[in-house]
């Protein structure tokens, strides 16, 4: 385990589920991510990416706290009771958002992403399927978009991820770029996660917010919610990921869900289990947080949730 520099754990709010045993970062993560002035090691080599789009001067200095994780599970079928209800996520005001030219973030009026190249395991897709899987995620959350989104990739084919850089799987200890997809790591990562989150979480993103010198998160635009230095989401490679819609694991649709996340939305819907062990979700929605097959395309209510966030940016 790889103690972390210069990041404090803050809080991590947790999505509750009825098959996590706790609804806490494990004591493996926390302390990892609690344990500042230590010296990081493990580090890839990031090679020359461009990192005029986040220097990483200004990364240190303005102090961005981990401040959660939200993940998507798979579908698990178990011996529960008959139509017993798991899920009643309701959609809730963001905690964190970006801000309009934050100057923190190079005063930029687009949102930048990068996609990692970390692979574990070669599960049959090329990286450049991968990328293009990813990209088209992104894509259709600034299409849909109904105020002035835009997405600017940095193209890298490089090891990121801050929280891996951090734990002991790689990655890189500053963020490239706002949207980080840091790539596939091993099981390892996400049972330090949570309990046994290695067979059941599919993909996580953490939300990251500026701290002040105080000490306490910041708020610069005055908007009540504190601002969002970076997000970054790892996917399991303990799981058979596939480029395809009718095959488990769908690339494209996990992607779709996570990049939600980096966009502040949360989960919801009601999520029911059938007799079957099957779940079902109402209203069905990219945004569930369990996947029960492949969407890869938004539905009317992850629109609506989109557009309740971001109608006032770039404004
Ligand atoms: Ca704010
Ligand atoms: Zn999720």
């Amino acid at each position: 385990m790889k103690p972390l520099s210069t990041l404090l754990l803050a809080s991590a709010s947790w999505m509750l589920f009825s098959c996590a045993k706790k609804d806490e970062l494990s004591d493996h993560l926390a302390d990892a991510l609690s344990s500042p002035g230590k010296q990081v090691s493990g580090v890839n080599k990031p090679g020359d990416l461009d990192y005029t789009v986040m220097p990483a001067s200004a990364f240190s200095k303005h102090h961005p706290v981990l401040l959660k994780a939200e993940y998507m599970r798979c579908q698990k079928r178990g011996n529960n009771d008959n139509a017993t209800i798991l899920y009643n996520d309701k959609k809730t005001k963001p905690d964190a958002e970006f801000v309009t030219r934050d100057p923190r973030r190079g005063g930029r009026r687009v949102i930048t992403y990068a996609i990692g190249n970390a692979y574990t395991r070669d599960f049959g897709v090329s990286k450049q399927a991968v990328n293009n899987a990813i990209d088209r995620a992104m894509n259709n959350w600034s299409e849909s978009s109904c105020s002035r989104l835009i997405f600017k990739k940095v193209t890298n084919e490089e090891s990121i991820g801050y929280v891996a850089s951090q734990i002991g799987f790689g990655g890189w200890p500053t963020n490239i770029a706002d949207l980080q997809h840091a790539g596939f790591l091993p099981r390892g990562f996400f049972d330090a996660l949570t309990p046994d989150g290695g067979s059941f979480v599919l993909a996580v993103t953490f939300t990251f917010v500026y701290f002040g010198d105080d000490g306490l998160p910041t708020d610069i635009d005055h908007n009540g919610v504190n601002d969002v230095a970076f997000r970054e989401t790892y996917y399991n490679d303990n799981f058979n990921w596939r480029n395809s819609q009718n095959t488990d694991y769908d690339i494209e649709s996990v992607a779709l869900h996570e990049t939600g996340h980096a966009l502040g939305l949360s989960h919801f819907g009601t999520g029911y289990q059938l007799r079957n062990g099957d779940i079902r979700f109402r209203p069905r929605a990219v945004m569930n947080a369990v996947y029960v097959g492949s969407m890869r395309h938004l539905q009317r209510e992850d629109k609506s949730f989109q557009c309740s966030i971001w109608n006032d940016w770039n404004q």
